[in-house]
């Protein structure tokens, strides 16, 4: 899953499009370099970001949304909002991708409807204040029977298992050290028997482990991303898909696994 940061502009909206021209520009790239899906997200959910209005959330995905319904690969949103999921489900998007779970009001009802695919992540906190002092007696366990709540809600809601991807959510409301603990123990999770999807791409934790920043990442997000695919993630949501993708191929002729070219 190659992953399109429809970024905020300072600029009229005259200059909007341009915005629009290169994220799908790298959406094409990515596809590519290899992608097979592509996860569109206009509202930052790094930690300590704050939310951004509906109108402009939709001002910034939907028009790429559009121009992306028929690129060949299907096309994820990355929202939290329960109106932007029907809007982006009208517009084309497969998949849904919400760092809540659908936990907030409406979200369930707003995919139940459709035939969309949903991943379901977790997260403890909410992204402004999440890594301030996350907590967890058995960080493993809390987040599969999390997940496995999730997965009863969106069940009792209508949307079928078949259409559920599960995430733990690397990064949001971990430190390291829990972060680790659910790489190694992600089979657990996979074992729920919904497939899983991880992104560690570029994330601070790779940053405390390496010393370097996010661009310098690279290198250590493919071993990331191999490692959890190795633990039975089924998805990896990835900045540098080529590296990524090249890694997953070896990874996949090692184990047997589905070629990643077909
Ligand atoms: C700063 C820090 C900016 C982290 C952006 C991020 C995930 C996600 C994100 C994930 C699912 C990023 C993250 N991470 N959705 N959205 N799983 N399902 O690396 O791990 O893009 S935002």
């Amino acid at each position: 899953m190659g992953v399109i940061n429809v970024t905020p502009d300072s600029f009229s909206d005259g200059n909007r499009y341009l915005t629009v021209d290169q994220a799908v520009a790298h959406a094409r790239m990515l596809i590519d370099e290899g992608a097979h899906i592509l996860d569109i997200g206009g509202e930052s959910t790094r930690p300590g970001a704050l939310p951004v209005t509906l109108e402009e959330e939709r001002r910034r995905v939907l028009p790429v949304l559009e121009r992306l319904a028929d690129c060949g690969v299907p096309v994820s949103l990355d929202t939290q909002k329960p109106e932007l999921m029907r809007e982006a489900i009208a517009a084309g998007a497969s998949m849904i991708n919400d760092i809540n779970a659908l936990a907030v009001p409406g979200a369930l009802e707003a995919v139940a409807g459709a035939s969309a695919a949903v991943c379901l992540m977790h997260k403890q906190g909410d992204p402004r204040t999440m890594q301030q002092a996350p907590r967890y007696g058995d960080v493993v366990r809390e987040v599969r029977d999390y997940l496995v709540t999730r997965i009863d809600a969106a069940e009792r809601a209508g949307i079928r298992r078949e259409r559920l991807v599960i995430d733990p959510g690397f990064g949001f409301g971990k430190t390291l050290e829990h972060n680790l603990a659910l790489l190694r123990g992600l089979a657990q999770i996979a074992a729920l028997g919904v497939p899983v999807l991880a992104g560690l791409s570029r994330k601070s934790m790779l940053g405390k482990i390496t010393g370097r920043e996010p661009g310098e990442r690279v290198f250590a997000s493919v071993a990331a991303a191999v490692i959890a695919a190795e633990h039975g993630a089924r998805i990896v949501r990835a900045h540098d898909v080529a590296a990524t993708h090249d890694a997953l191929a070896v990874w996949a002729a090692v184990t047997g696994s589905q070629n990643l070219n077909q």
